[in-house]
């Protein structure tokens, strides 16, 4: 179970929540969706305030998910694919413009799941790291491949700003709180094809629905 908020980031509880992220047919269920977003804000609140901006983001949004989870439709977004289905088939999505539902589940989830893919890249290049690397480097290549793309001028740069901040690689594994380097690059080799299952699954099934641009 994930323990308090203000606790220190563990790399094992990102990992744990994505383990438990995919249902027997392979739905994707929102709490541990959200729990695996939780940990992950947590990381980013450890590398220094100028993460701020970014972590305050994707914390407005996993709180938009998990007050859908609590409302009286709360079962109707127990996974992605329920939640997409719900909304869709009552009309509760701003298709093609902004209009009166600018916080739907279904355009709150897609800012997160581009954001993953960010992070999936990220890690990854992490894991496959050699000792001299630099994690902003890491970063900012994951980032423009990827969450860049859609990302106006003024948030790119802020995002490039805050990547020279970043701890260097020693000092990110030990952010990691898992052990030895030995050990982190091991855990990533095991997070690394979680996040990027989920992350996949949930591609699919906003293509077939052709939600992947929802404004
Ligand atoms: C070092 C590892 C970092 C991985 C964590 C990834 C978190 C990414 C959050 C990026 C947020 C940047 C600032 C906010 C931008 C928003 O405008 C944007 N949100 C996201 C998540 O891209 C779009 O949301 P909006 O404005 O359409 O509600």
């Amino acid at each position: 179970m994930a323990g308090p908020d203000n606790q220190k980031f563990c790399l094992q509880e990102v990992l744990d929540s994505f383990k438990s992220c995919l249902s027997p047919n392979r739905e994707i269920y929102m709490e541990h969706y959200v729990a695996g977003w939780k940990g992950l804000i947590k990381l980013l609140n450890s590398l220094g305030s100028v993460f701020g901006f970014i972590s305050k983001d994707a914390a407005s949004k996993t709180q938009i998910l998990m007050n859908f989870l609590d409302s009286k439709n709360g079962s109707e977004y127990a996974t992605v694919q329920s939640m997409v289905k719900f909304e869709l088939d009552n009309e509760l999505v701003d298709v093609n413009k902004k209009g009166i539902y600018p916080e739907s589940g279904c355009r709150t989830l897609l800012r997160l799941h581009r954001a993953l893919r960010w992070l999936e890249l990220f890690l990854d290049r992490l894991r496959t790291s050699k000792e001299d690397d630099k994690t902003s480097v890491m970063c900012r290549e994951a980032y423009n491949e990827s969450l860049a793309h859609h990302h106006p001028f003024m948030i790119r740069k802020a995002a490039g700003l805050a990547f020279y901040s970043l701890p260097g690689r020693p000092g990110f594994l030990e952010v990691m709180n898992v052990g030895s380097p030995e050990q982190v690059v091991a855990m990533l080799g095991e997070a690394v094809p979680l996040i990027s299952e989920v992350y996949t699954i949930t591609e699919e099934l906003y293509q077939k629905h052709n939600l992947l641009d929802l404004p």
